[in-house]
């Protein structure tokens, strides 16, 4: 148990409405009794509500309400105060000076939640929920992130270390199987298939987490054409809002315009970027520079072409560019020329100005990226970048598992490798014990035997 007691403001910096001051650890309760001027909080039952005052040096300060939870069944699994004050920035800070005063100590950023997990209450897939909780954008986003704090995550990566458990375990109790007289045919007829299945599972895990990330954070999209063809005005079409300078002037947009839409729960931020051209303009230079560089780094590319033109040199070397990424051609203008001259795969026909042909294209981009994915609110997918790299670090090890039985090597060698990934998907959830292996190792053969 961590016996500091730690305070903080709780809501946002600035004014409004409330302020919370939250404190946890066992001198939470006292410390704010002494201050308080209503019931005696020491005496008061867990998880109820009280109103009074607080007091400093027999001044009031502000008239408040304090709920009391008392260990354990908090959320730092310690004593938790929390104190709703009126929501100056004044007024909060001063009490949360007062507190200093009396015992407790400014807690550092996340050091609530990092309590929750150093006490168990949490493992570290859900602390990092937490965030994600709060960084959400859209109810496919808040539902990832709240499967997250569920547990969903942590008990993916338990199910996947109870399996590597299980093949660990044959390992050492290999002299069990007396129908097989060496060890060779016992690591390819039992540990090897075993491996491979959960290589199966990992893989599957890592090639569906691009889904969770594209929840998490939305798709990168990168308006990319020659100057004049309509991108700003696509911008503006798109995020029904006049946000990007439109004009007839070539070279209009210098820098990176962006905003962000929710199509049916997938966040699409959108980045307009200067026409692609030659150019002598030092400003517009360095935009088209940057434009080129948003193509490499964009998910999706909205390439913009005008319907009713011909191609032109630049416009094939754009789409030779573009070529291997997830892209939707538009074509604009067509309210100039009806006449379609151009033919390509995934193409909508616009007209940017009059706003048409907008659903069509916010249609083609749900079923790019929801098509097939039709549980995706059922399904639980990894998105947190250091999940994927843990999940790959471990995935490479159980690769090398398999290489070690495939070259006959000594069965401690596999099991070293085994025993590798293992703790590598501990990372994951915050288990970097090393006695945790042995620990559940000899439970289970307690079991067996
Ligand atoms: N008739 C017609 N004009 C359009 C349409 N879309 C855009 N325009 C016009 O085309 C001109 C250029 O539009 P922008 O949106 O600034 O083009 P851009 O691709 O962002 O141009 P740069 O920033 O210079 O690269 C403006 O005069 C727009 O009003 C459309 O669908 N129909
Ligand atoms: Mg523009």
């Amino acid at each position: 148990m961590i016996s500091e007691t730690i305070a903080q403001i709780s809501t946002a910096a600035g004014q409004g409405a409330i302020s919370i001051v939250r404190l946890s650890g066992e001198s939470s309760i006292k410390i704010v009794n002494k201050v308080f001027k209503g019931s005696n909080l020491e005496k008061v039952k867990s998880h109820t509500v009280h109103y009074g005052n607080i007091f400093y040096n027999d001044n009031p300060i502000d008239e408040v309400l304090v709920s009391v939870f008392r260990a354990p069944r908090t959320f730092t699994t310690e004593d938790i105060v929390e104190i709703n004050c009126h929501g100056g920035v004044f007024v909060a800070n001063k009490i949360l000076e007062i507190l200093f005063i009396e015992g407790a100590r400014s807690a550092k950023p996340g050091e609530f939640t990092e309590r929750a997990f150093l006490n168990g209450r949490i493992d570290l897939t859900q602390a990092e929920s937490v965030m994600d909780i709060i960084e959400a954008k859209s109810n496919l986003s808040l539902s990832l992130a709240n499967k997250g704090l569920d547990g969903e995550i942590y008990r993916l990566i338990v199910d996947l270390r109870t399996d590597l458990l299980n093949i660990i375990a044959h390992i050492e109790v290999n002299i069990d199987y007396p129908e097989y007289d060496d060890v060779i045919e016992l690591s390819n007829n039992i540990i090897k298939p075993q491996i491979e299945a959960l290589i199966e599972k990992i893989q599957n895990l890592i090639s569906k987490s691009n889904y969770g990330k594209i929840i998490k954070d939305g798709v990168k999209t990168a308006i990319i054409g020659r100057p004049n063809v309509g991108k700003s005005s696509l911008l503006n079409a798109l995020l029904r809002e006049d946000k990007a300078i439109v004009t007839e002037i070539k070279g209009t947009t210098r820098d990176i315009v962006e905003g962000s839409i929710n199509l049916g729960g997938i966040i699409l931020n959108l980045i307009d970027t200067a026409g692609i051209r030659e150019s002598s303009d030092i400003i517009e230079k360095i935009g088209i520079e940057k434009a080129k560089q948003m193509i490499e780094e964009a998910e999706l590319i909205l390439f913009v072409l005008e319907n009713n033109q011909v191609l032109t040199r630049e416009d094939e070397a754009l789409l030779e560019l573009t070529e291997h990424k997830k892209r939707i051609v538009i074509l604009n203008k067509t309210d100039l020329n009806k006449e379609l001259i151009h033919k390509f795969k995934n193409s909508v026909q616009i007209s940017a100005l009059h706003k048409t042909g907008i659903n069509d294209l916010e249609n083609m981009i749900k079923d790019m990226f929801l098509s097939g994915e039709v549980n995706i609110i059922d399904q639980t997918y990894i998105s947190n970048a250091r999940h994927i790299a843990k999940l790959n670090d471990a995935l490479n090890s159980l690769y090398d598992s398999v290489g070690a039985i495939n070259d006959q090597l000594p069965i401690d060698f596999p099991e070293i490798d085994l025993k590798s990934a293992w703790a590598t998907l501990g990372e994951i959830i915050g288990d970097t014990s090393t006695t945790s292996l042995l620990d559940e190792l000899f439970a289970k053969f307690c079991l067996g035997k």
